[in-house]
């Protein structure tokens, strides 16, 4: 039996989401983040060393990182489902967006997410302006160029096929569902780019997607 190891509003929702289009069973072992400082507890640690979120196990097997995830579960469960035939153009298009995710489109979101923090973060009146002015600078220098630069990449290759790896859903899908939805809450993507909208939008609808929502309990991301 899969058990997934799922944080709240985190990566994991993927996991569940693929899972469901795969339609396998499975089940979840629910942790929460700590309210200020949005880390995942320690029990996590104790599943992988790292206690990042997701991380699955099947009988004696534990993998983390999403992507790895990705790829045992399609390996393993998949029976050629949602994913390119091996040696295709499509494939390589698959294996690309299934380390860019995490690789490329996710540091500037995060960094994004660390300096609003820095920006907002209580500390002492004399430090405020100086705290402020440098994540202020980061952002609008580094982070904010940088997140824009992979959207506009992002929404002319989606105009070229419906979905990241060709013109058929795939795990690569899965999981460039991720910086897309971070960057919706807090990456500035909005309708200006009307093909990732509709990305979301369409992924959204699916209802292997809802299922997964309702199995891994209320889903927003962190702002
Ligand atoms: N690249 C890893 C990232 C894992 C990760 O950072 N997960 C976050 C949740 S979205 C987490 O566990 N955060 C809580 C913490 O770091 O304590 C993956 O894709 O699995």
């Amino acid at each position: 039996m899969i058990t997934v190891h799922h944080l709240n509003n985190s990566r994991s929702q993927r996991v569940l989401w693929l899972l469901e289009e795969l339609d396998l069973e499975y089940r979840i072992v629910r942790y929460q983040r700590d309210a200020n400082t949005m880390l995942a507890p320690p029990e996590l640690r104790a599943v992988h060393p790292l206690g990042k979120s997701p991380v699955i196990s099947d009988d004696e097997t534990t993998v983390a990182e999403s992507g790895a995830i990705i790829e045992y579960l399609i390996g393993r469960y998949g029976n050629g489902r949602f994913v390119p035939p091996p040696e295709t153009p499509q494939r390589l298009r698959y294996t690309y967006w299934l380390h860019y995710a995490e690789g490329s489109a996710m540091p500037p979101l995060l960094l994004k997410l660390v300096f609003d923090r820095v920006e907002t973060a209580p500390v002492p009146f004399f430090i405020r302006p100086i705290a402020r002015a440098i994540a202020g600078r980061a952002k609008s220098s580094f982070i904010e160029p940088q997140i824009a630069l992979h959207l506009d990449y992002l929404e002319r290759e989606l105009a070229k096929s419906a979905w990241f790896a060709g013109n058929d859903f795939t795990a690569a899908d899965v999981q460039m569902s991720f910086p897309l939805e971070a960057a919706a809450a807090r990456g500035g993507l909005d309708g200006a780019r009307p093909k990732l909208m509709a990305f979301l939008e369409t992924i959204h609808a699916r209802p292997a997607y809802r299922r997964a929502v309702e199995q891994g309990g209320p889903y927003e991301l962190l702002r």
